[in-house]
């Protein structure tokens, strides 16, 4: 069944669509803040699943356990990170399926359907200690067999997000640099070695630290380097971070520097094509959130 996502958009809604500036703006820069498009009940009841998902709760059961980030209790730690989330959480799927998400997405990417590739939530335990940092990465260093390099991410704060309270830090322009391909530093704090690293290829470092305000969403380009500090708040911080396809993505077979095959987990659990490639348009897995009139 295709929906007419665009009709499940208000008016009111449509109006805070990216203008042809913001989409130049984030053609340019790799990032964009869009205004507040969701409702404070819509993230309520988010994180009430969230709550649930970390008390061991599952909505919906998938193919395969292993091969991603998981966190359970026993793990404790200042950072959680649980990936595939919305498939296991009717609460959360409900808040990345909320057509602005996908329709600012497609926007931006300049394309006319938006899938789900994967998501994390990411949760920092209130003043927690420097090992609570999310590492420079680029999304897409860890996407190596999605053939897109048009692919982008959505940043669902369940709060408002200042300075304290570990907001995502982008590196402006970033998504323009050559040679990212190895950059999955998610798991390593200490940013300035990392950058250190980047200095030396020759990249001039601007972080951008996203404040955002609940109901506010921020995105960046699947090459567009980020990180996050730690927590320096006094509540926990947690968000939602969807991977996002645009229309065009497809498998691709691909080799690591070191001759091996490359797989992401997102492979394990979808149907197949009849070549035997993984279906990036499974629609039990990728959902389409977003598709033009
Ligand atoms: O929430 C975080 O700190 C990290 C999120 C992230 O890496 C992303 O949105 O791609
Ligand atoms: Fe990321």
């Amino acid at each position: 069944m295709t929906l007419d996502y665009q009709s499940q958009l208000s008016p009111a809604m449509a109006n805070l669509l990216p203008s042809c500036s913001d989409v130049a703006f984030y053609r340019e820069h790799g990032w964009f803040v869009a205004p507040q498009v969701l409702d404070d009940d819509l993230i309520d009841e988010a994180l009430v699943g969230a709550e649930q998902f970390y008390r061991g709760e599952r909505d919906s059961e998938l193919p395969q356990t292993g091969g991603f980030r998981d966190w359970k209790e026993q793990d404790g730690g200042p950072l959680r990170n649980s990936e595939f989330v919305s498939l296991q959480n009717h609460r959360i799927a409900r808040l990345i399926r909320e057509p602005i998400v996908g329709a600012i997405a497609a926007k931006l990417a300049e394309t006319s359907q938006i899938r789900l590739l994967d998501d994390q939530l990411v949760y920092k335990t209130p003043n927690s200690p420097a090992s609570a940092t999310v590492g420079w990465h680029a999304d897409h260093a860890y996407w190596g067999t999605c053939s897109s390099d048009n692919m982008l991410t959505a940043w669902i704060p369940f709060h408002d997000v200042d300075e304290l309270r570990a907001p995502l830090v982008v590196l402006d322009k970033s998504h323009r640099w050559t040679g990212l391909e190895h950059t999955r530093f998610f798991n390593n704090p200490d940013l300035d070695e990392v950058e250190v690293m980047l200095r030396a290829q020759g990249h001039t470092i601007e972080r951008i630290p996203l404040s955002l305000k609940k109901g506010q969403i921020s995105f960046h380009h699947g090459w567009t380097l980020h990180a996050s500090y730690p927590n320096r708040s006094d509540s926990p911080r947690i968000a939602l971070a969807v991977h996002l396809q645009d229309f065009g993505n497809a498998y691709r077979p691909y080799w690591s520097t070191d001759g091996k095959e490359v797989h992401i987990a997102d492979e394990a659990f979808c149907r197949r094509l009849p070549n035997g490639d993984p279906d990036f348009s499974d629609p039990d897995v990728f959902p389409v959130l977003w598709q033009e009139a």
